[in-house]
């Protein structure tokens, strides 16, 4: 049904969208408070996916709010090129002291796929900042997921979304996936098995040469695809061949940085910390478009040599440190601290495992992942068929009043991190009585 917005929905072209499918039969929202979406027609919509992994404090929270619509009224746009506003200096202090010491400079972007580039580019300049400008070459993972730049897409590894556009960045290579069914089906929390996983790296620096490779880029846990959480050890053991080699990490945390794992960041739940770190989404509680690259000092240091007055890094976006984005993101820290929410999932990860995992033995169920209040659920997919199986699991659940998310034939769970236990049987009861009547 079609609120009084939406006459015509043919202008619109939508992304990561099947257009013609969707407006056939269009799912629209029209407002959000809390946990919840009021969908056109009406309907209460309990939100299992944080939007797209990015209302981390749920939705229209009233200080984040209040905040932007002073901000706008008060300082619309500021220059960040050679001029500055006060709260973007704020933000990156608080920001940086989320982290380890040593991660301790931030460079702000749009978006993630914006922050993956521009992490990428560091790692390309900073080699070559040092001497060491053979090292040009990025290694990604297959199923790996950084956005839809150029440099993110020639780094990811969902093959779907390289096949169109061509030979993407030369001289980039791809680590092997780390999802085994065989080993880990309904594993809880992160698999025993696949550390040694890990020494694909080695193999790539044997084949190129550590010499020619700049840098690694991974999501500490793998969303988009389907939620592959990294066996124990594997990414201790990555850190351990990147410093042996000489070659920088970068943790591509846009999904799993603010909270979502039960930490600030993924690098703090998993005790490895990289060189480089990628964030958006959560930063601002997807209130206004906003990303954001962590440095470290060593990383930062090498671009800070030559003349005073020659600009380091030849990089940045009209919108780096918008002061809109700035003041969403300032109010969203400040929900995140009075709330506890950047550890919350800590202490609601084990109710939420129990209760993902009580799917188990659902028709069509053949794996179930999690960890913090992340959940991904794989269904078998149907012969010639691949991802019509999830698909109808998604629009029977939205139909039932809750949001998942689907890719492939994987459902994929993330929810705000304001749930409550109930409101986590309410999700998992409905996506429960979905599969039951799934064909
Ligand atoms: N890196 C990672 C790890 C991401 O998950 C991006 C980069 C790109 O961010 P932007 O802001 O440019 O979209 C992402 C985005 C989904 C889904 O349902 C995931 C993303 C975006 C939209 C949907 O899995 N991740």
């Amino acid at each position: 049904m079609l609120d009084n917005h939406a006459t015509d929905l043919a202008a619109f072209w939508m992304p990561f969208t099947a257009n013609r499918q969707f407006k056939a039969k269009p799912r629209l929202l029209s407002s959000a408070d809390g946990m919840y979406y009021t969908s056109a027609d009406g309907r209460t919509i309990l939100d299992g996916t944080a939007g797209l992994w990015c209302v981390n404090a749920g939705h229209c929270r009233p200080a984040i709010v209040k905040a932007v619509q002073a901000k706008v009224a008060e300082l619309d746009f500021a220059p960040t090129f050679q001029m500055g506003h006060g709260e973007a200096f704020e933000l990156a202090s608080r920001l940086a002291a989320l982290m380890p010491p040593n991660l301790n400079h931030v460079f702000f972007t749009n978006s993630g796929s914006e922050a993956v580039d521009t992490a990428l580019k560091v790692a390309l300049a900073y080699h070559r900042l040092k001497g060491d400008g053979a090292r040009t070459r990025l290694i990604g993972r297959e199923r790996g997921y950084h956005g839809v730049g150029f440099g993110g897409l020639s780094v990811g590894g969902i093959a779907n979304n390289r096949k169109h556009f061509g030979p993407l960045l030369p001289g980039v290579d791809h680590l092997r996936h780390t999802h085994d069914l065989e080993h880990n089906a309904f594993t809880k929390g992160q698999p025993a098995w696949g550390a040694h996983l890990a020494e694909d790296l080695e193999r790539l620096v044997a084949l190129h040469d550590a010499s020619t490779i700049a840098a690694v880029i991974v999501e500490p846990l793998a969303g988009s695809t389907g939620v592959l959480v990294p066996p124990k050890g594997y990414l201790e053991r990555l850190r351990a061949i990147c410093d042996r080699h000489g070659i920088l990490l970068i943790f591509d945390e846009v999904i799993t940085g603010f909270g979502r794992l039960g930490a600030p960041f993924a690098l703090q739940t998993f005790g490895v910390e990289p060189d480089l770190v990628t964030t958006a989404k959560g930063i601002s509680n997807g209130t206004v478009p906003m990303g954001a690259v962590f440095a470290s000092d060593k990383v930062h240091q090498a671009f800070m040599a030559g003349p005073d007055n020659a600009i380091e890094f030849l990089h940045g976006y009209t919108y780096s440190g918008h002061p809109v984005a700035v003041a969403a993101a300032l109010a969203t820290l400040d929900v995140y601290a009075d709330e506890g929410l950047l550890t919350r999932a800590t202490d609601l990860a084990g109710y939420w495992e129990e209760a993902v995992h009580s799917l188990k033995g659902l028709p069509h169920v053949i794996d179930i992942r999690n960890l913090g209040l992340v959940a991904g659920i794989e269904l078998a997919p149907r012969p010639g068929a691949p991802g019509s199986r999830a698909y109808d699991a998604f629009v029977a659940c939205f139909e039932s009043g809750i949001l998942v998310r689907v890719t492939g034939d994987i459902i994929a769970l993330s929810p705000p991190l304001i749930i409550d236990k109930p409101q986590i049987d309410t999700v998992i009861g409905r996506l429960a009585e979905v599969l039951k009547v799934l064909a």
